[in-house]
């Protein structure tokens, strides 16, 4: 079925990167947006936009039905659901195809069964997939709990069946501390996710986070695009993505990639998804989890194989069977992902609100921005305080850094603080460049002193290149050359 006006139930730059693909492909667009959205850029790129609510999500970009309503009023034949929000809610999945319009996304079967880490595994287990050494049922017997640690070895980790993205994890190094800390995860699990299921896993010490993009179509075709490497992470927040991996070789990309196609296999997924894995120090990899969306970090992934992936969700929603297979997918350059958020990096990276003063994002070949803002604009204090994704590519890993770096350097922001120079001193650092990191690479390295003293460097570097250029400026028309350059040689060294 073709599709002819697609609705995004999302806001910002997901928002924008959605609507830019149903353009290339002729498809009309409607936003819906709060009240804190009303002037936002995403509503202005959309052919048609509907107010839904109040700024607080629960009253506008998480009320399903509502947001059905408006699809079916504007006779939308599709929705997107970007990320986060309503992107991975099984009912609202079946809600939005019960009123005859296609989800752009998995099944709500795929969306259940991954939603729940005890149901993941349970899926995955009649392939071939490694997983972390520990139990694939529920315990809430201290008892029992006690045998299986004793089993594994310490120390070990407590994992909710309902949670993801490190919520609800609890760290045991002995058997003293197992039976309380237990009974800490049960009761948080329940309060935040309202299922109080956990389960044990082996702590696996300093993993790096490493996970597969797939794509799977209507007519049994599932491919794998290749991985991403997320381990520079902050407190379970994404801060750099890259693909591909720095330590990837071909056998263990091969190898990730057919577990991935595996795990999509095993729920019947449709449309694009990413199976997050876990490595180890000795390159030993575990099936994690799969996030049944797209992801923030997609660019990299569209970078380095060519691919519009919101526009292979489009087709594979219409029906269409993928136009490649896996042997016509290569892997070309290195593509590196950072997310600029509303935060200070000197005061613990705590939001920074208030307006866009001046907000001038680079441009240039090998740069991409996607991002939600205008100069001018005020950061809602409602959602995401991420203001925007720089993308930059090269033919090598250090070409993509080089370029980052540079990116950086070029991004003019005033008027609230982001986490761009904290980008800076990653892609600066030794290990980030040589590639030995793990997701202990921020807590290791960011500390308070090194941040202080970071920044007090690039502020002394920013005067001496301003005094240059403002001393070059001045010295044209009055001095000759020579007597400028010494000048500015004695200024500078001074
Ligand atoms: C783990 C682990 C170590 N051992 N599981 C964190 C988020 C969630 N998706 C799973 N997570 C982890 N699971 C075992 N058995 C360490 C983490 C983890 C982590 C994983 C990926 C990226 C960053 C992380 C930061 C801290 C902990």
């Amino acid at each position: 079925m073709k599709i002819n006006k697609i609705l995004v139930a999302n806001r910002g730059e997901i928002a924008i990167r959605v609507f830019k693909t149903a353009k290339k492909l002729g498809i009309k667009t409607v936003a819906v947006y709060s009240t804190a959205d009303r002037n936002a850029p995403h509503v202005e790129e959309a052919d048609e936009a509907v107010w839904i609510g109040e700024a607080p999500s629960n009253q506008s970009y998480l009320l399903g039905d509502k947001i059905i309503e408006v699809a079916k009023s504007l006779k939308v034949d599709a929705i997107h659901p970007g990320y986060g929000f309503l992107s991975e809610n099984a009912d609202f999945s079946q809600k939005v195809s019960d009123a005859g319009i296609l989800f752009i996304g998995p099944k709500p079967y795929a969306i259940r069964t991954m939603g729940s880490k005890l149901a993941a595994k349970e899926s995955v287990k009649k392939y071939n997939i490694p997983m972390v050494p520990g139990i694939d049922q529920a315990v809430s017997d201290p008892q029992k709990a006690i045998k299986i640690a004793g089993e594994i070895g310490f120390p070990i980790l407590i994992k909710a069946s309902a949670g993801g993205g490190g919520k609800g994890m609890r760290i045991v190094d002995k058997e003293s501390d197992l039976e309380s800390q237990m009974q800490r995860a049960i009761s948080e699990a329940t309060s935040a996710f309202g299922d109080g299921s956990v389960f044990i896993e082996k702590y696996i010490d300093s993993p790096r986070h490493i996970e597969i993009q797939i794509l799977a179509d209507s007519h049994g075709n599932v491919v794998h695009l290749f991985e991403r490497e997320c381990s520079i992470q902050r407190r379970h927040q994404k801060v750099v993505e890259e693909a591909p991996s720095a330590i990837l070789t071909e056998d263990l990309r091969n190898k990730m990639g057919e577990a991935a196609v595996s795990v999509a296999k095993s729920c019947d997924y449709l449309g694009a998804g990413t199976v997050e894995f876990l490595m180890d120090a000795q390159m030993n990899f575990f099936f994690l989890e799969m996030n049944t969306r797209l992801q923030v970090e997609h660019p990299v992934t569209e970078w380095i194989t060519g691919l519009d992936l919101v526009e292979e969700q489009i087709k594979i929603a219409e029906g269409e069977a993928l136009s490649f297979s896996q042997n016509d997918l290569k892997i070309k350059g290195h593509a590196i992902e950072l997310r600029v958020y509303a935060e200070d990096p000197l005061q613990d990276f705590m939001p920074s609100m208030g307006r866009l003063t001046t907000y001038k994002p680079p441009v240039g070949e090998n740069i991409r921005v996607d991002d939600g803002f205008r100069e001018g604009m005020e950061i809602p204090i409602y959602y995401d305080p991420m203001l925007s994704k720089l993308i930059t590519y090269g033919k090598t890993r250090q070409e993509a850094i080089s370029k980052m770096i540079e990116a950086i350097d070029k991004y003019e922001v005033e008027g609230i603080e982001t986490t761009l120079g904290f980008g800076k001193y990653v892609c600066q650092h030794k290990a980030f460049q040589s590639g030995k990191f793990d997701t202990h690479f921020v807590k290791k390295y960011y500390t308070p002193k090194r941040i202080h003293s970071f920044y007090k460097e690039e502020a002394t570097m920013a005067a001496k290149m301003a005094l240059k250029l403002y001393l070059e400026e001045k010295q044209k028309v009055k001095l000759p050359k020579t007597e400028k350059n010494a000048a500015v040689k004695t200024l500078f060294n001074s």
